[in-house]
């Protein structure tokens, strides 16, 4: 067994093949798992559960990465290495098992020793509840990244929070969406290790105070109201078949003893146990995305706690590194994942002022040299502003460090834009045109070396409209970072059927350079019996997706029909109701003229909304209604098919993605920043219809205009017809089929005759129609009619679904990570040893 793989680490001095805590052969696995199961289980076998076996597996996984771990975690010590400190409000990581017996190279090991113990690994694999600290794209993004960091052997830590309740899990209940609380941590979680002796106090509320230190120098203290302190949950990262595991830091909320309340209340027990609960509130739970107008204080109080933690966690490495802090920026690179953690521009002002008396001037040097901002929405409604009153409340100390902060900024635009009010009053750290508010991006710009976009388009309109002024005022600042995915998880370990294939045709080097291998798949297009086995595999996976469809919502689809799938957050710009639309139309079609010969589809959705966000959760009613009608009407039996996957996550990503023949990324243009699941669909095989929006331009651009369903206005002509004044009802009025779509919806031809389910989604689209769905609908539809003509030729799919394998070799994020090393950290990765 695993001859190749016997050792996880060549370099680990003199492990014995048959230890239980590092051994890699079956027979060593399989003690190690007993003695997992027995030691720390507390269970014997005959009475252990799935998840207590899933645990020991779990464990016994873990104890094999430890040696690398903690040499990696030794090496953040040693001065000379310059940490990627990657600060990020979610990562979204995924299931872990899977993905670490896949770097480390044992999975058939495992996969036998779990049989011969009578278990069976998928099952074991299913227990897993995936940590789902993230919303979508920006918190997966931060876990593909950790993945290439590690890889790429660039010594990083992530840095975020351990929410106790994650993104809620969503149930469909009469066609609506439900939110149920995500207990994941229940059952217990083998991957991370809490660390109670590293551990920050954070403070808030309260009052600043001046006072003399003991040069007679002027100084400010902060006296708060409150005192946090944050536990630190580390989480390994590893490479994949590489030595280097990198850490995922996450904090944890706790009550300090220390601090009495005692005192003020004598002998009140209780006013202390409310006194812990409000402190373990900060880390509690993860906030959905989305949501029209937040300011909540809780949310503030996260970002500004796990920043806190972090940035003093860094100082604490510099200083058993030896090193001054006058070095800071030297040690530590710190990438700002959007807005969220932007406070940590203030605090390491803070920090380095008022607790290491560091003079403003310097300290303003080492901050700007070690922070860059990367931003993830065109959104103007997304970019984060706090309510000065609000933000003033909690944080005292860091509103006086702000408003010096932009005192001196400003001073600088009226030197370069002499008499220009207007734009002094629009860059402003503070927004003062009506109630006061703390623009989070503009101090987060503000602090920052280089400002990046995460696509080319994305970036270009960054500099253009919502960062303009910024970018008028710090021009050197800007660059853009594509975004990537990782090919470990997104094909290796989701794709085992297509990676095998890969294997065998090309050798294995792909999984780790993907940039430089994928595009040897390209000669094999023209070879008829390598494309046969790619449509088999598809076909395999197919009908894997449909079993488990069948199994979450009793629908049963038919895997010889044509895959189109949207799966992503739903927003009305990503447009999934265009995507109805669509299927209203060919519903419509068919039963116009029963015996048309039609590509049989089958439609998946997927994706959570914002609980707060109504008009999100009437398109997945929508979708359920019309899936209703579709699915129970002979007349378009075979044919039409529409199924709303629940609960749509990473773990259930792993079989949506392989399994798909079309992917939808039909955003408005203009609006997507990037999409990562666009480039998952493609690095498994699907064709792609979209707009000229995010990273759609650029995949197309790899691909070939003739591998890719192009359709709609650019970004450009959406803004144009906006100026000009968009009449959406026009196009209702002069398009039958569209009319007849619309019409249906809002006389309650999908919901049993009720006319006022959609009517504020109709009512919508004719009168105001933001995302331009009618502007871009008949563009959609005949696309999609070119789509089903060149799904006929079979053979001629299967080329192009290959060559947009071939062509994905950019959208690494080992090649993001590279960028980002390469332009804006200036960090190397560890010379090999
Ligand atoms: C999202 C964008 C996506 C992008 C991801 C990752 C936020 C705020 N933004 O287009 O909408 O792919 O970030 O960059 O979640």
């Amino acid at each position: 067994m695993g001859k190749k793989t016997d050792k996880i680490s060549s370099s680990t001095p003199s492990v014995n093949n048959e230890n239980t805590r590092t051994g890699t052969t079956v027979d060593a696995i399989k003690q190690a798992i007993l003695d997992n199961l027995h030691c720390i289980q507390g269970r014997v076998p005959e009475l252990a559960s799935r998840n207590d076996w899933y645990m020991a597996v779990a464990f016994s996984v873990r104890d094999r990465m430890l040696d690398n771990f903690i040499r990696s975690i030794k090496r953040l010590s040693e001065p000379r290495i310059k940490i990627a400190s990657y600060l990020s409000a979610e990562f979204l990581m995924g299931p872990h098992l899977g993905n670490n017996l896949l770097c480390l190279g044992i999975t058939d090991q495992v996969r036998e020793a779990v049989k011969e113990l009578g278990q069976d690994l998928d099952d074991l694999l299913e227990q897993e509840e995936e940590p789902g600290l993230g919303n979508g794209g920006l918190g997966r993004l931060a876990a593909c990244y950790m993945d290439s960091l590690a890889s790429l052997n660039v010594p990083a830590i992530g840095y975020g929070i351990r929410y106790e309740f994650g993104i809620f899990d969503q149930e469909i209940r009469d066609g609506w969406q439900t939110e149920k609380t995500d207990k994941w941590l229940r059952l217990g979680n083998p991957w991370e290790i809490c660390r109670p002796e590293i551990a920050y106090t954070v403070n808030f509320g309260g009052l600043t105070e001046q006072y003399q230190d003991d040069k007679g120098r002027l100084q400010v203290r902060w006296i708060p109201y409150r005192v946090v302190k944050g536990i630190a949950y580390d989480t390994p990262v590893s490479a994949y078949r590489d030595d280097t595991v990198n850490l995922l830091r996450l904090w944890k909320s706790e009550a300090i003893e220390s601090f009495d309340f005692q005192a003020f209340n004598v002998g009140d027990y209780y006013k202390s146990v409310d006194q812990k609960i409000i402190s373990e509130t900060v880390s509690k739970v993860l906030y959905p995305n989305d949501e029209p107008e937040i300011g909540k204080i809780l949310r503030l109080s996260q970002q500004y706690f796990f920043v806190s933690c972090s940035l003093q966690d860094m100082i604490n490495i510099q200083r058993l590194r030896g090193k001054s802090l006058d070095t800071f920026h030297e040690s530590f690179a710190v990438q700002l994942n959007d807005t969220h953690p932007s406070i940590a521009v203030a605090e390491l002002m803070r920090l380095l002022v008022d607790e290491h008396l560091m003079d403003w001037d310097k300290a303003w040097t080492i901050t700007q040299r070690t922070m860059a901002y990367t931003n993830h929405t065109l959104l103007p409604e997304a970019l984060e502003k706090w309510p000065l009153p609000l933000f003033s409340r909690s944080l005292p100390r860091h509103t006086e460090i702000i408003f010096e902060i932009n005192r001196r900024f400003l001073d600088e635009v009226r030197e370069r834009f002499p008499n220009d009010d207007g734009r002094v009053s629009r860059l402003s750290i503070i927004d003062e045109t009506g109630e006061k508010y703390v623009r989070m991006a503009h101090l987060a710009a503000v602090g920052s070396h280089h400002i990046n976009g995460v696509a080319a388009l994305h970036s270009d309109l960054l500099t253009k409209t919502v960062l303009k002024d910024l970018y008028d005022m710090f021009p050197g600042r800007f660059t853009n970072v594509t975004n990537g995915v990782t090919p470990r998880r997104w094909v290796a370990l989701s794709n085992p059927g297509l990676a095998s294939l890969i294997t065998r045709t090309i050798g294995d080097k792909w999984i780790k350079h993907f940039e430089d291998e994928i595009h040897k798949i390209e000669p094999f297009v023209k070879d008829r019996g390598f494309r046969q086995e790619w449509s088999k595999i598809k076909r395999g996976n197919k009908e894997r997706l449909a079993a488990l469809i069948k199994e979450r919502t009793g629908i049963e689809i038919d895997p010889d029909s044509l895959f189109d799938v949207q799966v992503k957050r739903i927003h009305e710009y990503k447009r999934q109701h265009l995507n109805v639309l669509h299927i209203i139309t060919l519903y419509n079609r068919i039963k116009k003229a029963p015996r048309k010969d039609i590509v049989p589809r089958t439609f998946i959705f997927g994706g959570k909304a914002a609980p707060g966000y109504f008009m999100a959760k009437l398109i997945i009613k929508l979708i359920n209604s019309v899936a209703e009608v579709v699915n129970n009407d002979p007349d378009v039996a075979g044919r039409l098919k529409v199924a709303f996957f629940p609960d749509f996550n990473v773990k259930n990503g792993h079989h949506v993605y392989p399994a798909a023949d079309l992917s939808e990324q039909i955003s408005t243009a203009g609006k997507e920043a990037s999409g990562t699941g666009n480039m998952k669909f493609s690095m498994n095989g699907a064709l792609t219809i979209g707009t000229l929006d995010g990273a759609n331009v650029e995949i197309r651009e790899e691909v070939g205009a003739e591998n890719f369903f192009l359709f709609g206005l650019t970004a450009e002509e959406v803004l144009d017809l906006k100026t000009k004044g968009y009449a959406p009802r026009k196009f209702y009025e002069s398009n039958a089929e569209l009319r007849e779509a619309i019409d249906q919806i809002r006389s309650g031809h999908f919901s049993k005759g009720n006319s006022d389910l959609f009517a504020p989604l109709v009512d919508n689209l004719l009168n105001h129609d933001p995302f331009l769905l009618l502007a871009d609908y008949q563009s959609y539809i005949d696309c999609q009619d070119r789509v089903s003509t060149a799904y006929r030729d079979q053979d001629r799919w299967a080329r192009m679904s290959i060559l947009n394998v071939a062509c994905m070799g950019k959208f690494s994020s080992d090649r993001s990570i590279q960028e980002y090393c390469d332009n804006i950290w200036k960090t190397k990765p560890l010379k090999k040893r």
